[in-house]
């Protein structure tokens, strides 16, 4: 199936699933007829979906990443455009999580509500920053494959790639096979891909049938202003920066990575949406697999604006909610804990969550009251995923560019997008 109707074809399929949903959720997700849809049907083939692509992260990162690394065959490069990818990801997390509060605190969404969580919200601890960052290192490359370590998996390919490039011969020999495998795995993706449409469907319709627009009216401004912040994000600062940095028409860009942010919309997982993006970014978007196999795997990693949003606007939804003023000061913490957290936290569904009850319990507002937006938390998760990979591309296509590894006729073309 072409990439035009593809993307077509999975928008069908997500507008579809919502509908339904919102039928069966007003109808009753338990009425018998619905029931064996909502918690058998649904589920099951949304799982498989999702796991299909799950199966094929591993295998491109670590294939990608070692091709891209030993196509540099210059380590001062690599650091160049590993320090430049960084320094871009934490710069505009930091970016959202204060443009998220600064709106959050204008337009107080908070005010009037009085919260009842008396529903204890249990929150997997999530680890102290200093053993994510030691964790970053493998001490099995097998183990960090087989758990899915995204950045055990990115630190052993970078040093592999590396050393092939200094393995004279032997390496070479590596490498052309590991380029075959890569090609390999790619169409294995687009071949995947042809589920997609009825994937997506299966996603959309049980999210949207279990929770309906009963739980979004409740949380009316709050859901309507993380939406609001994040649609602010991708067309307004996304755009400037990319408009700023790269001199290329946003137009053609938010065209091209249509496709990437239904997926990442419908699946809610960064990890899961990878081997499109890495896709995307490498045969629409013009970037070199140099630049590419690093900065998407890494992003799917390290850079979730959009849950940086997320945390910014209901930190201050619960505090204003709870009539506490965690002041200039607390904010300033948010910033730092929403733009650090993000780092070393994998993107797959829910995990906003867990980032924000670190932020909650850095600032001392409760983290039983999370569950008061938990309710319509998935719905959030999937537009902000989107705005997760819609940030990595931005910044591929950036750090590319200023590195020469960016083919501007693939950029610029029209139609297979
Ligand atoms: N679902 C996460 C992701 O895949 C984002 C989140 O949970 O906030 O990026």
């Amino acid at each position: 199936m072409k990439s035009a109707n593809l993307t077509r074809n999975i928008l069908i399929g997500m507008v579809l699933g919502a509908a339904l949903g919102v039928v069966i959720n007003m109808v009753g997700p338990a009425t018998p007829g619905f029931a064996w849809l909502v918690d058998g049907v649904f589920p099951v083939v949304g799982r498989i979906f999702v796991k299909s692509l799950q199966l094929l992260v591993v295998p491109l990162v670590l294939l990608s990443l070692i091709c891209g690394t030993a196509s540099l065959n210059d380590v001062r490069r690599l650091g160049r455009i590993g320090l430049k990818t960084v320094a871009f990801y934490l710069a505009t997390t930091a970016i959202a999580v204060s443009t998220a509060i600064v709106l959050a605190v204008l337009i107080r969404p908070g005010d009037g509500l009085s919260l009842d969580y008396t529903a204890e919200f249990a929150v997997r601890e999530s680890p102290p920053l200093t053993e994510v960052i030691m964790n970053v290192f493998p001490s099995n490359p097998f183990a960090s494959m087989a758990e899915g370590n995204m950045l055990q998996i990115i630190v052993f390919a970078i040093l592999f790639g590396v050393a092939t490039c200094l393995a004279g011969e032997p390496g070479q020999r590596v490498l052309r096979l590991a380029n075959d495998l890569n090609d390999i795995v790619m169409k294995l993706v687009m071949l995947l891909m042809q589920i997609a449409p009825f994937g997506v469907f299966a996603l959309v319709a049980r999210t949207f049938a279990a929770e309906g627009l009963p739980a979004i009216l409740a949380l009316g401004k709050y859901f309507f202003l993380v939406v609001g912040v994040l649609l602010v994000h991708l067309f307004v600062t996304y755009g400037l920066l990319f408009r700023v940095c790269t001199g290329l028409s946003v137009r053609t860009f938010m065209r091209k990575v249509r496709k990437v942010q239904l997926f990442a919309f419908s699946t809610a997982s960064s990890n899961a949406t990878l081997p499109l993006t890495l896709e995307t970014v490498e045969h629409r978007l013009g970037v070199k697999p140099a630049v590419g196999a690093f900065t998407i795997p890494l992003g799917a990693t390290i850079n979730m604006d959009g849950t940086a949003i997320l945390q910014g606007v209901a930190t201050v939804f619960i505090a204003q909610a709870l009539n506490v003023d965690i002041g200039v000061q607390g904010y300033l913490m948010v910033v730092l804990m929403a733009t650090l957290s993000s780092i070393g936290t994998a993107g797959v569904p829910g995990v906003g969550l867990i980032m924000l009850a670190m932020v909650f319990q850095q600032v001392g507002l409760p983290v039983a009251a999370i569950g008061v937006i938990y309710g319509v938390d998935r719905l959030l998760d999937m537009v902000r995923t989107a705005v997760n990979v819609s940030g990595d591309c931005v910044v591929s296509v950036i750090v590319a560019k200023s590195e020469g590894e960016f083919d501007f006729d693939a950029f610029a073309s029209v139609g297979d997008d």
